[in-house]
C-alpha cells in the first residue's frame, strides 16, 4: 500500500500545516460534479462502530473505510507501519495523524469510483476532520452526514472485555488500556463533534439496545438525510 501523503511528510516536501492551507476556492466551490455519499459513523472504542458499518455498507453499497482495520491489517501483514502502530495501539493511544491520513488518502484514490464511502472510526481528531474535509474537496465530495453512537461507558467497558475474550485484539483485554482509550477518547476525539455541529452535520443515535434496533435508527437518518 501506497501512502501519498505521508511520504510528503516523510520527505519534508509538505508540513500538516501546508496540507491544510489548500486555496479557499476549493473548499467553498460550489459542487456541482459531487457524486458521493458520504458519512462518518462516530462513537467511542466498542460503541457498535465496527458492528453497524458491516450492515451499512451492505445496504447502501458504500465502501468501508476502517482505521482501525487497516492498521490491523499492517500489523497482521508486519509491514514496518503496522509495527510502529501495534506500539500505540497496544498502550491505548491513537496513531499519529499523519500515518492514518495518509491511509485515507490512499484508499480515497484507490476507490475512485465508489458511490460513497463510510468512515469507521476516522476522524478520531480535530487535524484529522480538517484533513478529510480537504481530501474530499480536493474531489468536489464532501461528508453528508456524522452519526454519533452513544453508550454509556459501563456499558463500553462490558462490551470491550467481552470481544477481548473471544477475538485476541490485546487492545481489549486489559481493563487499564480501555480505560486508557476512553480518556484518550475524551480529550482528542470528543472536540471532533464540535467541528461537524457547527457544519450541523452531526446527529446523536442511541447506541445502546438491539444491534436491529440501532441499525434501524441509523437507517432512518440516513434515509432523511439522503432526501434532503
Ligand atoms: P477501532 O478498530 O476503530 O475499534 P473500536 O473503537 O474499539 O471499536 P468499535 O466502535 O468499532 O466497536 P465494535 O463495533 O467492534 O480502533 C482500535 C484502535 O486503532 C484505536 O484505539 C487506535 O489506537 C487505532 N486507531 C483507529 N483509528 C484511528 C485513527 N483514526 N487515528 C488514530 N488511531 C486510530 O463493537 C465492540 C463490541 O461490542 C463487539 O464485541 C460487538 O459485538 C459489541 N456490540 C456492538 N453492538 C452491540 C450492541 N448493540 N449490544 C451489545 N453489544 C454490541
Amino acid at each position: 500500500m501506497q501512502f501519498p501523503v505521508l511520504e510528503k511528510f516523510k520527505a519534508n516536501l509538505i508540513s500538516i500545516e501546508d496540507f491544510f492551507k489548500i486555496e479557499p476556492y476549493i473548499c467553498y466551490s460550489p459542487r456541482p460534479y459531487a457524486l458521493m455519499f458520504n458519512v462518518i459513523l462516530f462513537g467511542p472504542p466498542g460503541s457498535g462502530k465496527g458492528t453497524q458499518s458491516e450492515r451499512l455498507v451492505e445496504k447502501y453499497g458504500l465502501i468501508h473505510l476502517s482505521t482501525g482495520n487497516l492498521l490491523r491489517e499492517e500489523i497482521a501483514n508486519k509491514t514496518p507501519l503496522g509495527m510502529e502502530a501495534k506500539n500505540f495501539m497496544d498502550k491505548g493511544q491513537l496513531v499519529p495523524d499523519e500515518v492514518v491520513i495518509g491511509m485515507i488518502d490512499s484508499a480515497l484514490e484507490h476507490h475512485k469510483d465508489a458511490t460513497g464511502f463510510l468512515f469507521d472510526g476516522f476522524p478520531r481528531t480535530a487535524a484529522q476532520a480538517q484533513a478529510l474535509d480537504k481530501l474530499l474537496a480536493l474531489r468536489k465530495e464532501e461528508i453528508n452526514i456524522v452519526l454519533a453512537l452513544e453508550v454509556t461507558e459501563e456499558e463500553l467497558v462490558k462490551r470491550l472485555l467481552h470481544r477481548g475474550k473471544t477475538s485476541g485484539r490485546s487492545d481489549d483485554s486489559d481493563e487499564s488500556v480501555i480505560r486508557k482509550r476512553f480518556s484518550v477518547y475524551s480529550s482528542d476525539t470528543a472536540p471532533v463533534a464540535d467541528y461537524y455541529k457547527k457544519a450541523h452535520k452531526f446527529k446523536a443515535i442511541k447506541g445502546e439496545g438491539s444491534v436491529d434496533e440501532i441499525f434501524a435508527a441509523l437507517r432512518q437518518a440516513i434515509d432523511m438525510s439522503m432526501a434532503s
